[in-house]
């Protein structure tokens, strides 16, 4: 995805607040050296962005900070938690492409009012992450997504976009970009490839008048992706 938009920031850098900026600096090292929470073993492709994209957000967590993982189906799901098997080393909960956003959406509330309610240990923090990839993100999973992010609950959805419905056999999706060649929009004497521009979801989601929208990507720059992870995870309300 093309790195150019933050949209909506609070005045202090989440980075700096939070350490990774502010305590020494950024130190790719040491980003890296952190304990994995997506353990290796799973069924994704080598060297498939999805699973270093996934890798990198979780990095960003802090130690000693819990994550409760929600994801909608599509590669990363059906490849990552193959039942009895995980390689989610955090609470993780599978999901239908629909119900992703209002799974972690409800998951958030009821920590929130068992916490309220002195159930829960003070001293743990839990943060909520929502994977999913394009197809599940921009096209079938967007009415639940819409709904979490404008109630505004304190998690963090993360959408992979591989730019197609990679795990049924590539078909296009409303992030995949004009002219692209891909199983429902061959490029050939009938067609040029997809006739549509891709959707601006990161804008449309700017519109719910959340706390952080970023986009980014993981083949040019490991230090921007992990900030935005960062600031999104520790930015209070719901954060894309
Ligand atoms: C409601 C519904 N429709 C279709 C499917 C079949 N299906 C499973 S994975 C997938 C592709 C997902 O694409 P995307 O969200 O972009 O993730 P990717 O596979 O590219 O990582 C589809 C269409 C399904 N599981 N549920
Ligand atoms: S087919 Fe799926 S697992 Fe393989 S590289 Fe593409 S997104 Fe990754
Ligand atoms: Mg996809």
């Amino acid at each position: 995805m093309e790195n150019r938009t933050e949209y909506k920031t609070d005045s202090q850098s989440a980075a700096q607040a939070c350490g990774a900026g502010g305590q020494g600096g950024y130190r790719l090292k040491d980003w890296v050296n952190q304990p994995e929470r997506l353990a290796p073993g799973h069924r994704m492709c080598a060297g498939c962005g999805a699973t270093i994209g996934v890798r990198a957000v979780l990095r960003a967590l802090h130690p000693g900070d819990h994550a409760v993982i929600g994801n909608a189906t599509g590669c990363l799901e059906v490849s990552s938690y193959m039942y009895p098997y995980t390689a989610w080393e955090d609470s993780y909960i599978h999901n239908a492409f629909e119900n992703a956003g209002a799974t972690l959406s409800g998951v958030e509330t009821a920590y929130k009012a068992l916490k309220k309610r002195g159930r829960l240990p003070k001293e743990e923090t839990f943060k909520f992450i929502t994977f999913g990839g394009d197809g599940g993100t921009y096209d079938i999973g967007f009415q639940s997504l819409s709904g979490a992010m404008e109630r505004g609950h304190d998690m963090v959805y993360v959408c992979y976009d591989n730019g197609a419905y990679m795990n049924t056999g590539i078909q296009r999706s409303s992030a995949t970009p004009m002219y692209a060649d891909t199983t429902t929009t061959p490029v050939g004497s009938e067609s040029d490839g997809k006739m549509q521009n891709r959707k601006d979801l990161s804008a449309i989601i700017a519109d719910h008048d959340v706390s952080y929208v970023a986009q980014t990507t993981l083949t040019q720059d490991f230090k921007d992706l992990h900030l935005k992870a960062e600031k999104a995870i520790y930015t209070e309300g719901a954060c894309f």
